[in-house]
């Protein structure tokens, strides 16, 4: 291991002084710097000599992803545009896209995160490692390939998409990791199998898999479908990128946060109240080492929880929970929570549906009908011989009972042959929202 791991093994007491020593250089750079940081402290009635202790942060505002689009695209950088070299952002399908941006310094300590984050996920110099995150303004391409880089690991760039051709890299080229969110991944497996491959039999022995919310059935099933190690991988543009957090190939237990970076807390996303260790709540993000683009107390809009224990790979680092959702794709169904992830750890015990689902909102009358499109497996569908069969009706039932059970929701569950879905390329698209589109068409 190339990596000493000083920062991740230090004392709570240690980390947090060095935290505190960073946040207050932090809060005092963007008060100076940023006119939106400034007004929004001097709204608050706090200035940058309140930050004594690591609590103080509560006195801090929050900010939040309309924050970004209001100030699109510059407006939120600390340094001056002579000192920005990348600039990344969201894809903005809800609107104007987010922009980020990042000093040399920044790439450099992106780079040393990510490259530390491989290590903590069981990679090492001298791998070949296949990295199938898209490239461009999306964070995970380039900020894999950094980090893959500063490791000293073979990086091959072959970035999402094309299949076919990612079936016959790995066959050539023999990665020992790759990347990918875990539904693109699902769909290489498929398309190996459609080549009459065995995906147990390639040279790969883990993969670094985030980007988009995934459940620990999902895990078992890429785990056993090619005999690997799966560990995931949690980062948003606005913090920074890829490799916030990753979890340890060694116990896999919660994703351990590079808090010498970052430090986190959790909220209750309706009054912004700070919750205790282990509480549920919505993560906040302090960027305590970036130049061009610090957040203060950013509101990610996604469900976790943290755990200060020691972990038994050895490192002391703050750790979250896989992530359950984001706040915005909780569905509320007469009146119960639920995430999409909960529907998907139920559906991937059932071998005889394809790891591809799809929840879709329909308008019913004045009600909301939530409906399940989940997939056959070609095997199940050749033996079930059709959609209407006793087979796939006792299936039906079956698996309507299970999600009543687990999560106490009824929903419309519709079986699709196989090869129905939409295979994704990079982030699944979990939810279907028809309510709008069935509104206008009446
Ligand atoms: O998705 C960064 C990334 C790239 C992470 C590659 C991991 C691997 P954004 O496009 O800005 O950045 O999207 C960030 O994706 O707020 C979460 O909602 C979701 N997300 C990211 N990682 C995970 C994960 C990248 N491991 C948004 N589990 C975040 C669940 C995740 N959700």
């Amino acid at each position: 291991m190339i990596f000493n791991m000083e920062m991740e093994t230090l004392s709570r007491g240690k980390m947090t002084e060095i935290q505190l020593e960073r946040l207050k250089e932090t809060v005092r750079r963007v008060y100076e710097r940023v006119p939106f940081h400034k007004q929004a402290m001097d709204a608050a009635g706090v200035t940058p000599d309140d930050i004594q202790t690591i609590e103080d942060i509560q006195k801090l505002p929050f900010m939040k992803k309309t924050d970004l689009r209001e100030n699109y695209p510059f407006n939120l950088f600390a340094v001056d545009m002579s000192e920005v070299v990348r600039i990344h952002g969201s894809s903005g399908t809800k609107g104007k896209p987010t922009v980020v941006g990042y000093t040399k310094q920044d790439l450099d300590n992106w780079a040393e995160i990510v490259a530390r984050g491989i290590c903590c996920a069981g990679g090492k110099p001298g791998d070949i490692f296949h990295n199938a995150y898209g490239y461009g303004l999306f964070t995970g391409g380039l900020g894999l390939h950094n980090g893959i880089e500063r490791l000293g690991a073979v990086a091959v760039p072959v970035s999402g998409g094309n299949t076919s051709r990612q079936i016959t890299l790995i066959e050539d080229f023999k990665p020992r990791g790759i990347s990918a969110t875990p539904s693109y991944v699902l769909n290489i497996v498929e398309e190996m199998k459609k080549r009459g491959l065995d995906p147990r039999k390639t040279s790969i022995k883990y993969g670094i898999f985030g980007a988009e919310p995934w459940s620990e059935e999902l895990r078992a099933q890429l785990e056993a479908e090619l005999d690997i190690k799966a560990v995931d991988i949690y980062g948003l543009s606005e913090v920074m990128g890829p490799g916030v957090s990753i979890e340890c190939h060694e116990v896999q237990d919660g994703l351990h946060i590079a808090e010498d970076h970052f430090l986190a807390e959790i909220i209750d996303p309706n009054t912004g109240e700070v919750l205790p260790y282990g509480a549920e709540g919505e993560l906040v993000f302090t960027s305590l080492t970036k130049e061009a683009f610090p957040v203060i107390r950013y509101r990610t809009g996604d469900i976790a929880s943290l755990n200060p224990e020691p972990c038994k790979c050895g490192r002391t680092t703050m750790r979250m929970s896989r992530i359950k959702g984001r706040v915005d794709d909780m569905l509320i169904i007469r009146g119960v929570n639920v995430f999409p992830t909960e529907i998907e750890s139920v559906l991937f015990r059932f071998a005889q549906l394809a790891p591809h689902y799809q929840v879709v909102i329909e308008r019913d009358g004045a009600l909301d009908r939530f409906e399940v499109h989940c997939e056959l497996t070609p095997e199940f569908a050749g033996e079930a011989g059709s959609l209407e069969s006793p087979a796939v009706s006792a299936l039906t039932k079956q698996i309507s009972h299970a999600i009543k059970d687990t999560l106490g929701v009824t929903v419309v569950l519709r079986m699709l042959p196989p090869n129905s879905l939409l295979r994704s390329e990079g982030k699944a698209i979990r939810i279907l929202d028809n309510r709008n589109r069935s509104q206008a068409a009446i």
